[in-house]
């Protein structure tokens, strides 16, 4: 284990100047007339579009966590520039797909020539559409009542294989694949029904799956697929509703669905598009981003990201026909990402393109604070833990700025912290996508996943929950030579290990790393010529009661 020093300063002002040069190069060679695309060549560059960058800059490209792409913005670069940035990426998030080698120069060309020109109009969906994809595969009544094997399924993992289409059930205790699930293209979160029993799964291609972790080997029961491209999913968790219903949020068409959760029936569907909190601007393309359920109402808190708004969903009346869904809706900040739930009472949401945590309080369901964070705040979920002075708080990594901010989270008992940063501890990179801690851990983990710098994305980062300094830092062995970054953090059941993916290129497997929880020494590595793409693992106990 190393500490590790980078020239941090040099990176920064390297990248400075290339953007400065970039964009100087792009004023020179900025063109009017956009090159035509031939109709096979628009199919192909669409479908790219979609898959890689819709997510960031929006199907209608009015963009959101990276800028708009519309010809206005993108005519006056020109192809070169545009294809530069997108071979070689930016510090802020922007991947470099050229140089990982997921899109080769003709991909590149063709998606720059494709940005001069006006978006194409994606599809639409319907409630029919919506039913014909929906199937279930074991019916419930054919189901077990109770678990079909001996192992501990509330100690198991979702591995996401992100471009395999697959989820790998891996046993917490043994690190033994249990089975390999079929499931939607580029699958993005799982999350785990209140009793632990289901995960669902997500797809970037708006698939949903349902997991049954009791059947011998778990297997998927149902699907449906309610949208072309969607990033959440989540299940009701509130007294007497345990299981009953999950929601689907989806970034196009934006709309959210709701469907029975344990068979994935589709029950309602809710456009999302509307009119901007603020400006009252109409926002076609206003996208679901993070959804959780909450434990004080029977309700869904879903955040729709370029209206900037958060819908209160009211799932009580769905069993009682002619009865209306109450919908709430709290003016909050614009582009909501992701986040995850502070002290168990309030959801902290980041706007990441505002710099900026919103806090909104399940209990009184009002937004009870906006804090500012770091540059593009992403915490996946965060993480908690309780401070001997600030008492309890809660971090979040930043994706443009090298620091890991942690506010204070209790109102009650410490008023003077609460939604203050009450530091923000200094990392060696930027890049972070996802910290996580667990009660049992003095540490707080956190990745650089989307560093520049391939020593950045292969480091992790072990923070001190009380110095609330980067005690201990340290390489990956071996994640740089198989070109892997290290993402995504995941405690075991009892908090004694935590797992972290070495996200490589499909051709090659790499390996889920397991350490010690306290020590930070490596005590095993998950491998197989089937770990291939790992990204997110969700471990069933923790994610259905919402330890991290
Ligand atoms: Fe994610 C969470 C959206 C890129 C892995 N990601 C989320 C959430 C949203 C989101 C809205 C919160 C869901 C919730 O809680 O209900 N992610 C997006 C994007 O729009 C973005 C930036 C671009 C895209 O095209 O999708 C994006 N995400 C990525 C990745 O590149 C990652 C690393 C790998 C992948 O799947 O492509 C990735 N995102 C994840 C993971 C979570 C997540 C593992 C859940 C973290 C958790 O612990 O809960």
């Amino acid at each position: 284990m190393s500490i590790l020093n980078p020239p941090r300063g040099r990176g920064i002002v390297a990248a400075l100047c290339f953007v400065l040069l970039l964009l100087v190069a792009g004023i020179a060679i900025a063109q009017d007339a956009p090159p035509p695309l031939t109709d096979e060549e628009m199919e192909e560059a669409t479908q790219i579009y979609f898959d890689r960058c819709a997510g960031c800059h929006g199907a209608l490209r009015g963009g959101a966590t990276g800028p708009g792409l519309l010809p206005e913005a993108t005519l006056v670069r020109g192809v070169p520039y545009l294809h530069a940035i997108m071979f070689g990426g930016l510090p802020g998030g922007m991947p470099d797909f050229g140089r990982q080698g997921f899109l080769d120069a003709e991909e590149l060309d063709l998606i720059a020539r494709f940005l001069l020109l006006d978006p194409p109009d994606p599809p639409q969906i319907s409630m029919d559409q919506i039913r014909e994809s929906w199937q279930v595969y074991v019916d419930v009544e054919d189901r077990p009542t109770e678990p079909q094997h001996d192992m501990d399924w509330q100690d198991f993992f979702g591995v996401i294989l992100r471009d395999m289409g697959q989820v790998a059930i891996v046993d917490g205790d043994s690190k033994e694949l249990v089975t390999l699930l079929d499931t939607g293209y580029a699958i993005h979160i799982l999350r785990a029904s209140q009793s632990g029993r289901y995960f669902q799964s997500i797809g970037r291609d708006g698939r949903a799956s349902l997991i049954d972790l009791w059947m011998d080997p778990p297997a998927v029961v149902a699907e449906v697929k309610p949208c072309y491209d969607a990033r959440s999913i989540e299940s009701s968790k509130f007294a007497g509703f345990e299981d009953a219903y999950a929601i689907v949020g989806c970034y196009w068409p934006p709309l959210f669905t709701i469907h029975d959760g344990e068979t994935l029936e589709p029950l309602k569907m809710v456009s999302t598009a509307g009119y901007e909190r603020g400006a009252g601007n109409y926002v076609p393309e206003a996208r679901v981003a993070a959804i959780v359920a909450s434990h004080f109402f029977p309700e869904w808190i879903v955040n729709v990201k370029e209206s900037g708004q958060t819908w209160l969903v009211d799932y009580s009346t769905l069993d009682q026909p002619g009865q209306p869904m109450p919908v709430t809706m709290i003016d909050t900040e614009l582009f909501l990402h992701d986040g995850g739930w502070a002290n168990h009472r309030y959801f902290i949401v980041a706007a990441n393109a505002l710099d900026t945590l919103v806090v909104i309080d399940a209990e009184t369901r009002t937004v009870a604070a906006n804090v500012p964070a770091g540059t593009i705040p992403h915490p996946g979920r965060g993480a908690n833990w309780v401070h001997p002075e600030y008492g309890p708080v809660w971090a979040t990594g930043n994706l443009g700025s090298p620091e890991m901010t942690v506010v204070g989270a209790a109102p009650d008992t410490h008023p003077e912290h609460a939604w203050q940063v009450v530091s923000s501890v200094e990392l060696p990179f930027t890049g972070t996508l996802f910290n996580k801690t667990h009660p049992e851990s003095p540490w707080v983990i956190i990745d650089f996943v989307m560093s520049p710098s391939p020593v950045g994305a292969a480091t992790l980062c072990a923070i001190d929950k009380v110095s609330l300094e980067a005690e201990t830092c340290w390489e990956v062995p071996g994640a740089q030579e198989l070109g892997a970054r290290m993402v995504h953090i995941e405690f075991n059941r009892a908090g004694t290990e935590f797992w972290v993916s070495a996200w490589g290129r499909m051709d090659t497997p790499t390996f889920i790393a397991v350490y010690d929880a306290v020590t930070l020494e490596e005590v095993a590595r998950v491998e197989g010529d089937w770990v291939r793409t790992p990204t997110g693992k969700f471990n069933a106990h923790n994610t259905a009661l919402d330890i991290y």
